[in-house]
């Protein structure tokens, strides 16, 4: 007697008998298993006139009981994670829809922040934005329209900041001051001053205190030939423009 068992997807689902002269049996089974998960197998049985081939047989069905449940659990446990990563799909697709209307609406934000700026006077350069005033004023008055405006006088960080400013072509308070010690300079933020860019002969001696003469504070000196010479130290209530600066955080 042989038999063999096919318990991996196969074309065909039939059980044949063959019956030769010695009545032994010869089973070919195959099994499909997408018949398996779909529940739709069915069992064929045979008579046997022979009691002694029983046995086996029985054996047999046993075996094809144990794979198929193994092949429908596994079916089921397939169906569970199917619609897992089904569930998981579209909770994605929900959070990229809201990520995407989340991204105009600050997009549409940004371009009306963008006009308001342009137009009121404020010009981009580079990560920062300056407000170039029309007026004159002393440095603290200046300084105070700074704050009112969320910005604050300028602070000079770099060489194409300088530059830039020097561009603008005007006499104006920068946020320099040794107001606390002197000779002593700090920027707004508290800051130490690092790189300087004095006009000659700069700075100055502080002014005699008596006279109330005192230099404290530093502008912008317009019309100036060099970009890199233009720092003026002077009394901190001559008016002048200023220029305040707001940068991205
Ligand atoms: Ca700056
Ligand atoms: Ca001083």
């Amino acid at each position: 007697m042989s038999e063999a068992i096919y318990d991996k997807p196969d074309m065909t689902k039939k059980v044949k008998f063959d019956r030769g002269e010695t009545e032994e049996r010869i089973v070919d089974i195959y099994v499909s298993a997408d018949t398996l998960r779909d529940h739709e197998t069915s069992t064929k049985t045979e008579d046997v006139e022979h009691t002694s081939t029983k046995g086996p047989g029985d054996q047999h069905t046993g075996q094809l009981q144990t794979s198929y449940n193994n092949v429908t659990k596994e079916g089921d446990q397939l169906q569970t994670r199917y619609n897992n990563l089904t569930k998981e799909r579209d909770q994605l697709q929900t959070r990229y829809n809201n990520l995407t209307i989340e991204r105009d609406q600050l997009q549409r934000e940004k371009d009306d922040l963008l006009e308001k700026f342009s137009n009121s006077g404020w010009n981009k350069f580079e990560s920062c934005w300056y407000f170039v005033s029309t007026e004159r004023e002393t440095w603290s008055e200046s300084r105070e329209d700074c704050l009112e405006r969320e910005a604050d006088l300028v602070i000079i960080n770099s060489r194409e900041e300088q530059t830039y400013l020097f561009s603008l072509k005007k006499g104006v308070w920068i946020g320099l001051t040794d107001s606390e010690t002197e000779g002593s300079w700090k920027w707004v933020d508290g800051t130490p001053l690092n790189t300087s860019y004095w006009g000659s002969n700069q700075p100055s001696k502080d002014g005699d205190h008596s006279t109330n003469q005192k230099k404290d504070c530093v502008e912008l000196q317009g019309g100036q030939d060099q970009p890199e010479k233009t720092w003026n130290y002077l009394k901190c209530d001559k008016k002048r423009n200023w220029i305040c600066e707001k940068c991205n955080k």
